[in-house]
């Protein structure tokens, strides 16, 4: 009798003891409901669609034709399907983009569906995704350009209110909107209602973003707005299209003032505001659909990376789909964003952490609320917690027996804000800690990847902490490897070499277009392959006898002959060399414009140019404007082709524009402008394209 009552207070006095041990208090700014709602998301879908899709154009002018609007086979449901099964939880349409032409018939102006072919201007698109997103389950986001190159009243204040009541139109007629998505492209040349002039705008200002802000929190409260061209929303852009965000990354920001690039890439460890990352990217390398990137979708390998970079580094992951043409998503694009779903689940099927023993170094209140069991007990709303002065400790799992695992995934309690600084992940292997991996921020959610190891315990030590640290999650999971597809490169002489960055597999191609196998040409060093060909090459891995995603490169002419005219510096062969890691930068006489001449060594009926510009990020010298000459003898010049090369700036890709076939001995791009508004042209590579 006494034994129970001794057993009975015992129990009350430890049950007392935790409820009175209180929480963390919260460490500097917190995510608000909305923003919660939004980040457990993890995964939703951009979808680009309008008149750019009919012109194979990055951006439109704003004079595009709207009777080129005509998707005969438009299916929003196809979309929803796909999106639902490639494990996104919603879909942002881009209601709008820069041409101003809306995918809704809006009262206010006629530079929409309303007056398009398709469905005899009946059709809503917008009103389509809303009622495809509700019957797949899927949360609907609006994409609305607050640059627009058809409104004749851009840049001045009668186009606030414009804008305004098209916004309003979105957000009143199509259910909840989980997000808007205002884009930093603003002002510059456009169509204007026939103006034909450049028009530009103090982006800080120019759209009063406070009562525009206002507007949404009173029509849609529970929507999160990305705002990349003024005041401060709910999320951040990461300051690059490419589909990463910093391994650093607090979802903090200051509320105020600048926002330099390496703050919307890392955040800011002490900002004042909670703004959290959103990784954007396309699954091909542009965001609307151009036929001529089917062979470039991102493949299985490519998306899982993405999904690290992002995800795996407390972002979010917004995947866009470009609609064809006919109104639908590429069988390609279904068949990677599918299968990538599936490497997803597969990779996080078995959290082999999942209830294990564990033992901790702090617990706040001993044990009890705050155990390091809470860390692996697959709640988010429990959590590990240490005393309010350990900023430093470590939680070991007991694994029960030897156990195969390569990611390592962690969560904080972010409600009481983002804490952790530093850590690290080590495995008990033949008797010792063994490191595997190390990581500064957590965050939402940070996943390490490491070869795989063997072992029976692992320790995780938070190393440094802003406030002692809360983890609500940790996941161990022996995820399957992909073997990325290789990169194929031709020098100026013609020889092709493949490689890639995984350890160990080797590489078999074909140049005959076929599908290559472990049957096909064997690489075993560079090779020659001159002139017009297509090359395909896989990686293979003996051992397990997979394969990697099928690499295709097509190369044109042979450049043996070519040779640039006018710049006296080696440095110039980086222009024809195959290499995009070699550049060349050329300074136009105090002044654009900056021609560059190429020999072509011999007349060829050309019908494109190809500019790659200089990948860092920090160089100057990206062209924006163009225009593209011929000659046969180096001095009489035929204007060929001319125009911008849009969203290079954030997207820096190989650039491909086409015209009708001339022909030339000597090609000329003259940059007109760059990004940076200096005399300076940079070339990664430049190339032609022949009939
Ligand atoms: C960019 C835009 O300029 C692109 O066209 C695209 O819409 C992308 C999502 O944002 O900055």
């Amino acid at each position: 009798m006494k034994q129970i009552f001794c057993v009975i207070a015992f129990s009350v006095l430890i049950i007392g003891m935790n409820a009175q041990v209180k929480a963390p208090a919260p460490c500097g700014p917190v995510p608000t409901e909305n923003q919660m709602r939004w980040q457990e998301m993890e995964r939703y879908a951009f979808i680009h669609f309008s008149l750019n899709t009919y012109t194979d154009q990055s951006w439109g002018f704003g004079n595009e034709d709207v009777k080129l609007f005509n998707p005969e086979k438009s299916d929003c449901r196809q979309w929803a399907r796909i999106c639902k099964g490639a494990g996104m939880k919603g879909i942002i349409i881009t209601a709008k983009h820069h041409c101003g032409f809306c995918l809704w018939p809006s009262k206010y102006t006629e530079y929409s569906v309303k007056n398009a072919p398709w469905k005899n201007g009946k059709g809503d698109m917008v009103r389509e995704m809303a009622d495809a997103c509700k019957e797949y389950g899927l949360k609907l986001g609006i994409y609305l350009s607050p640059w627009d190159r058809n409104s004749k009243d851009y840049g001045k204040p009668e186009y606030i209110t414009y804008f305004r009541n098209q916004l309003a139109e979105l957000l009143t007629d199509y259910g909840e909107i989980f997000e808007v998505w205002f884009d930093g492209a603003n002002g510059g040349n456009g169509y204007y209602g026939g103006a034909n002039e450049t028009r530009t705008i103090d982006r800080t200002t120019y759209y009063d973003w406070k009562n525009t802000y206002a507007l949404i929190h009173k029509l849609q409260p529970k929507c999160v707005i990305w705002n990349d061209g003024g005041d401060r929303g709910d999320l951040r852009w990461v300051g690059t299209e490419d589909g990463y965000v910093g391994e650093t990354n607090w979802s903090l920001l200051n509320a105020t003032g600048e926002v330099p690039w390496n703050m919307l890439h890392f955040g800011v460890e002490n900002g004042n505001a909670w703004v959290a990352a959103e990784v954007n990217t396309s699954i091909r390398p542009e965001w609307f659909y151009h036929p001529g990137e089917d062979g470039k979708v991102k493949t299985v390998p490519q998306l899982m990376d993405l999904y690290y970079n992002s995800v795996g580094r407390n972002g979010s992951m917004l995947l866009n789909f470009p609609i064809m043409p006919n109104g639908l998503i590429h069988p390609t694009d279904e068949k990677n964003a599918l299968a990538f779903a599936k490497a997803v689940n597969e990779s996080f099927a078995v959290n082999l952490a999942l209830n294990k023993k564990v033992t901790a170094s702090n617990i706040r209140g001993k044990s009890g609320r705050f155990a390091a069991a809470m860390a692996v007990d697959g709640n988010k709303n429990t959590y590990w917690a240490t005393d309010d002065n350990t900023k430093a400790a470590s939680l070991t799992i007991d694994l029960g027996k030897p156990t195969l695992f390569n990611r390592f995934l962690t969560q904080e309690y972010i409600r009481l804000g983002q804490r952790v600084k530093a850590f690290t992940v080590e495995a008990f292997v033949d008797g010792a800690w063994k490191e595997l991996a190390k990581g500064t921020t957590i965050g939402y959610k940070r996943i390490l990847r490491f070869p795989a190891v063997k072992a029976t315990h692992v320790r995780f030590t938070i190393a440094d902490s802003k406030c002692s640290p809360a983890i609500s999650n940790i996941g161990i999971y022996n995820a399957p490897v992909f073997l990325n597809a290789p990169v194929i490169m031709r020098n100026q002489a013609g020889q092709v070499t493949i490689s890639t960055n995984d350890i160990g597999p080797i590489f078999y191609y074909t140049l005959d277009g076929s599908t290559p196998t472990s049957k096909s040409n064997k690489y075993s060093g560079a090779f020659s392959a001159d002139g017009k060909v297509e090359i395909k090459a896989i990686c293979y891995d003996p051992t397990s006898g997979k394969s990697s995603p099928v690499s295709i490169e097509k190369f044109d002419v042979s450049k043996k002959n070519w040779k640039i005219v006018g710049i006296n510096d080696q440095k110039s062969d980086a222009i024809i060399d195959g290499d995009p890691a070699t550049v060349c930068h050329q300074k136009g006489d105090g002044k654009m414009p900056v021609d560059l001449v190429i020999d072509l060594g011999n007349k060829y009926n050309v019908s494109g140019i190809k500019y790659l510009p200089d990948q860092n990020r920090w160089s100057s010298g990206i062209i924006t404007t163009y225009e593209f000459y011929v000659s046969d003898d180096n001095m009489n010049w035929k204007l060929t082709d001319k125009g911008e090369f849009s969203n290079i700036k954030n997207n820096p890709l190989l650039q491909t524009k086409k015209f009708a076939p001339v022909t030339a001995r000597y090609i000329k791009l003259r940059a007109l402008k760059n990004t940076s508004g200096d005399n300076v042209a940079g070339y990664a590579e430049v190339d032609v394209i022949t009939e």
